[in-house]
């Protein structure tokens, strides 16, 4: 099934190092439209609830309080075949093996601190954007 829909996060050192509205304009510029958006910080809970899939990973600790260091601006994103396009606008998990041009390639510090979240399936998208948003905070916009 192709979804119109992904949820993103512009993670910690991405927004420290000035970058947030870099990234909205390289999302924008690739065709997406902004369904929801905010700034927030999460808690340890949150983190440790959003990354629940990765709990027996080594890393999952780090990635805890790496995503709970400072603030984020979490995203619904809307264009067709939305998860899979902006995975390749984001790049590879490394910036180092990330192609050239994609966000992760000009924006990211390293592996863990990879300034930006792309849902990696459908149902991955729905359920991360329904864990940041409600129903009505989601707006379509009307394009004219
Ligand atoms: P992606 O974000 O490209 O889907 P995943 O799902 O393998 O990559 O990893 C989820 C998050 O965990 C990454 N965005 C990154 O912040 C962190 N991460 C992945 N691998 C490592 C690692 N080896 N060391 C530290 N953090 C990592």
């Amino acid at each position: 099934m192709i979804s119109n829909r992904t949820f993103t996060m512009i993670k910690p050192d991405a927004v420290g190092s000035g970058n947030i509205g870099n990234i909205i304009q390289a999302i924008t510029d690739a065709g997406f439209q902004l369904i929801a958006m905010k700034y927030t910080q999460l808690s340890k809970e949150q983190a440790m609830e959003f990354y629940a899939v990765h709990s027996e990973r080594p890393f999952y600790m780090e990635l805890v309080e790496y995503m709970t260091s400072g603030p984020i601006v979490a995203a619904v994103l809307e264009k067709d075949n939305a998860v899979e396009d902006f995975r390749a606008l984001i790049g590879a998990t490394d910036p180092a093996e990330a192609a050239e041009g994609t966000i992760r390639r000009r924006y990211a510090e390293s592996k863990a601190k990879n300034a930006v979240h792309g849902s990696d399936s459908n149902e991955n998208a729905q359920i991360e954007s329904d864990f940041h948003f409600t129903e009505s905070e989601k707006i379509e916009a009307v394009i004219s």
